[in-house]
């Protein structure tokens, strides 16, 4: 059955058919998340991302999880808060949660982990960033009734727990 939960902590601990990394253009690593996610997957998910030629702000690309508990990674390069017009900031924010889901259906996975893109050095809001990803993954499952597609969003924090909760039962 599709459906939206929040889970806690950390997310290369978690086990799904993809997690998705708050990348950056490069897709050489970083800090944050990202530096989480390569270091905890080992120097070959480095060496795949190198083949991949870097990202564009609002796409996605696909890798192997290595030595992560999840199958793959998909790495999605968020908005960097204020470089763009306010509408320009939400539409690449959710072109990364469209694009992610898109690419996870086209690889035929069923099970995906978001961390909360662009909240973290990229500086966007959490509340705001919350209604763009919760409602773009809503819009999605809508748009897809025959597909399972079990969407999670993984706060790091307590309190970002609990601006998604209220932004899911809203
Ligand atoms: N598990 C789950 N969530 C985490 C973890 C973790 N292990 N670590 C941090 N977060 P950020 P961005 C949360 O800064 O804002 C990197 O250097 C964190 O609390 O990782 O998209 C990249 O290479 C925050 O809510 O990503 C880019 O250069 C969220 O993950 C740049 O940072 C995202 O924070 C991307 O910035």
């Amino acid at each position: 059955m599709s459906e939206i939960e929040i889970v806690q902590g950390d997310i290369t601990k978690m086990k799904a058919d993809a997690i998705v990394n708050a990348a950056n253009k490069s897709l050489l690593g970083g800090g944050g998340v990202d530096g989480a996610i390569h270091a905890a997957a080992g120097p070959q998910l480095l060496a795949e991302c190198r083949t991949l030629h870097g990202c564009d702000t609002g796409e996605a690309k696909i890798t192997k999880g290595y030595n992560l508990p999840a199958k793959h990674v998909i790495h999605t390069v968020g908005p960097i808060y204020r470089f763009h017009s306010p509408e320009e900031d939400a539409k690449l924010l959710a072109a990364c949660y469209q694009n992610s889901l898109d690419l996870a259906k086209k690889n035929n996975l069923h099970s995906i982990i978001f961390s909360s893109i662009s909240t973290g050095v990229y500086g966007y809001p959490a509340e705001d960033a919350a209604k763009i990803a919760f409602a773009t993954a809503k819009n999605w499952l809508a748009d897809h009734p025959d597909y399972e597609m079990k969407i999670s969003m993984c706060a790091f924090d307590q309190r970002m727990a609990d601006i998604f909760k209220k932004e899911m039962n809203s």
